[in-house]
């Protein structure tokens, strides 16, 4: 097995769960964070830098790497891990919510999905052994099946058959993975906001017995409440000697509700693609940096922040860059805000650790404003 998770404890006060996943390329502690490098580069940082933000695991993307620079390609460099020179862990994501998100013109059929490449428009076709194919050549650390996140709200009928579907799938995607020695694939629970049909998905995948489990179909315009009522139910049906890893999830708030309900590991842009437009996650809230009231703002980005960024650089000067298309800019931005959420999640686990993860929410909702009426 590639996969082993270990369970240390789980939180008097909430349930959150702290442990550890060990992979081919190293363990880490969860919950955790997973900073995204969909093209195998994590936008503006390199390998080194992660490193020393205290990243250890990354995500990547099926769908990209296929149609640039092609999978043939990444394998022949040795895999993904010599290719961008990461020694982490990786996880790769199946191409199927890059599918349903990016590409027009789709068209889901039993055998797989037929849609249109969103750069050159040429038509191509995905499926699950397609896209074990191409993660097993990619060689990451974790894989995923190959699925279908349904918009919200759908339908309880057409989520029923969805989530049958990607059941089905869930099984060729099995029979396709040529090295389960070397790479773990997680199953991905579906379902939307049925409870029913998260049941279902859930009993469905767990009789196939993954060395991990996803939770998808959130995240994706439902209100936060609804969330966290799907994880509440939702979580207890997965085992617990089994990591789960709720996918796309990467606000400050719902990384600590998603702990709370038992997740542990999460991934999003979010925090890479705001610090692109200058948007940066500190102990008091959101910062837009490039807002004029920061022009002759000396101080750093977050006085709390211990991060490269607010060690030795300004609002002021950031603002500037930022203002400028300065790549620094976007650079320091990128990674205060990767740091802001491995520092939380270094939180959230030391939190657990002393039964005190309820407490540490209401301090960091205070401070964050989500308490704010
Ligand atoms: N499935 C897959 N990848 C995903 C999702 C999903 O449901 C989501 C949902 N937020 C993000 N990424 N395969
Ligand atoms: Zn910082």
């Amino acid at each position: 097995m590639a996969i082993r998770y270990e369970l240390i404890k789980t939180c008097k006060q909430t349930g959150a769960r702290l442990g550890k996943v060990h992979t081919p390329h190293g363990s880490f502690d969860t919950p955790m964070f997973m900073p995204v490098g969909t093209l195998a580069t994590v936008k503006t940082m390199s390998p080194e830098e992660l490193e020393q933000m205290g990243a250890s695991i990354i995500l990547s993307n099926t769908y990209h790497l296929w149609l640039r620079p092609g999978e043939d390609i990444v394998e022949e460099a040795g895999g993904l891990h010599s290719f961008m020179n990461w020694k982490g862990s990786i996880l790769t994501d199946s191409g199927g919510f890059q599918v349903f998100s990016l590409s027009d013109l789709r068209q889901i059929e039993e055998e797989g999905v037929h849609f249109r490449n969103h750069i050159s428009g040429e038509k191509l076709f995905l499926s699950p052994e397609r896209a074990m194919h191409i993660q097993n050549s990619l060689g990451a650390d974790i894989m995923m099946a190959f699925d279908e996140c349904p918009p919200y709200p759908a339908e309880y009928d057409y989520m029923k058959k969805s989530v049958e579907r990607t059941s089905r799938w869930a099984e060729r995607c099995l029979r396709g993975h040529q090295k389960p020695d070397k790479q773990g694939l997680f199953g991905i629970v579906q379902g939307g906001e049925y409870e029913e049909l998260r049941k279902q998905s859930a009993s469905d995948l767990v009789s196939l017995d993954f060395p991990g489990y996803a939770i998808g179909g959130l995240s994706v315009g439902e209100p936060k409440d609804v969330m966290n009522k799907v994880l509440e139910f939702t979580t207890p049906l997965l085992p617990d000697q089994k990591p789960r890893y709720l996918m796309g999830v990467g606000s400050p708030d719902s990384l600590i509700d998603g702990s709370i309900r038992g997740v542990d590991m999460f991934d999003c842009v979010l925090p890479t693609r705001i610090a692109r437009n200058g948007t940066c996650m500190t102990s008091q809230g959101r910062l837009v940096v490039r807002n004029a009231k920061y022009a002759r703002d000396f101080t750093p980005i977050d006085h709390e922040c211990d991060c490269y960024t607010c060690r030795n650089y300004s609002r002021a000067y950031i603002r500037h860059l930022v203002k400028a298309n300065e790549t620094f800019g976007f650079r320091l931005t990128t990674y205060h805000n990767l740091y802001f959420l491995l520092k939380l999640m270094r939180q959230v686990r030391e939190a657990i650790r002393e039964d005190r993860l309820g407490d540490f929410r209401e301090e960091f909702f205070d401070q964050y404003g989500f308490n704010k009426p």
